[in-house]
């Protein structure tokens, strides 16, 4: 605000001069606010905050401070209530975001196309979605929801931890508790499953877990090791790669308007930019062959459980009235394009 106070005065006799010389300026220089305010779930060190972090940084070295950036993690602009983040960022109470599909979906039905179980087999099939006419048309939603996306990031797959036993089947997650976010399709798959799910925040998951109110959660595993979920008893991991949840860079679309076309081209490239950068960081130890992310947790007394194709499909065809009643929901057609799409990727 100080800084919109001191240009005023030299704006002001700059526009004066440019229009007695017919000049052009930048429409709404004087319009840049001294502080936008980005909002995420996870901080830094996490891949998730890292993409903010990094974008945020391009901006400002790229704009020469033009466009300064605030981080502000665990949605605290919403105070934690992170199913409510999209509805904030179109009031203008966030400017700027690095969101996840899973919390933006209540207001977004498309965006729980990636919440269908089992439908990404693997990293290639969620670039063909991202990558292609799929993600082309979810940011067209998106624009037509208000805000500007720009560009994809990665929270990543969501392996399932829990305090009581070895998850192998469905079976042994009956009865089990098991903290999902507050977004109905989770409570539907964990329900399916013959779980007892339970709705919260993440604000209010870590306190669950530490005190055993709940059994288990479901978060890509560099959130367990950030964490160190296994002191608060998480002894068993299963990598089942059921869902996986990508990032969304975006501003409110009033904002966007704000910039100059030229700091609109910097701020887009930067969001680019820090999104294949932040995907490179969160497939980190996922991606290769033995696996390190997985043996790391292992080494620290985690129990790590991975699924034979026979084991898979036997969650993949309980929870399948949940894919077939959702996906109405996502919208039909949309999900036929993103099994073709899936179908023809290159592995
Ligand atoms: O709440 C979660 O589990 C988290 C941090 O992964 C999301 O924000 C979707």
């Amino acid at each position: 605000m100080k800084m919109r106070h001191r240009l005023l005065g030299p704006i002001a006799a700059l526009a004066a001069a440019a229009a007695v010389c017919g000049l052009a300026l930048p429409a709404a220089a004087a319009d840049y606010k001294s502080e936008y305010r980005l909002s995420i779930v996870l901080a830094p060190p996490t891949p998730w905050g890292q993409a903010a972090k990094i974008w945020s940084d391009l901006v400002k070295e790229r704009t020469q401070g033009r466009i300064n950036i605030k981080l502000y993690p665990g949605v605290s602009l919403i105070q934690g209530d992170q199913t409510r983040e999209f509805s904030a960022l179109r009031q203008g109470v966030i400017d700027m975001a690095v969101g996840s599909t899973i919390n933006w979906s209540p207001q977004v039905k498309e965006l729980n196309l990636f919440s269908l179980p089992f439908l990404m087999p693997d990293y290639a099939a969620i670039d063909a979605l991202t990558q292609g006419s799929v993600g082309k048309k979810i940011f067209q939603r998106l624009e037509q929801g208000g805000v500007v996306p720009l560009a994809w990031g990665e929270n990543g797959y969501r392996e399932v931890t829990n305090s009581k036993r070895a998850i192998k089947s469905p079976a042994d997650l009956k009865g089990m508790k098991i903290r999902v976010v507050g977004s109905p399709i989770y409570s539907d798959i964990f329900s399916a499953l013959g779980a007892n799910p339970t709705q919260m925040s993440w604000a209010d998951a870590q306190p669950a877990l530490s005190s055993g109110a709940v059994d288990g959660q479901e978060n890509p595993l560099f959130l367990f090791n950030v964490l160190k979920m296994q002191n608060v008893g998480q002894k068993f991991v299963t990598a089942w790669g059921y869902v996986a949840d990508p990032l969304i860079f975006v501003v409110n679309k009033d904002i966007w308007n704000s910039w100059t076309p030229a700091d609109q081209a910097i701020v887009r490239q930067a969001a680019l930019d820090a999104g294949k950068q932040e995907i490179a960081i969160a497939r980190k130890g996922l991606t290769e062959a033995d696996k390190p992310a997985f043996k790391d947790i292992a080494a620290m007394g985690v129990n790590v459980t991975f699924l034979t194709p026979e084991e898979r499909d036997v969650f993949v065809k309980a929870t399948r009235p949940v894919y077939e009643k959702w996906k109405n929901t996502v919208g039909a057609a949309l999900v036929k394009e993103a099994e073709d799409a899936i179908a023809a990727r290159k592995k």
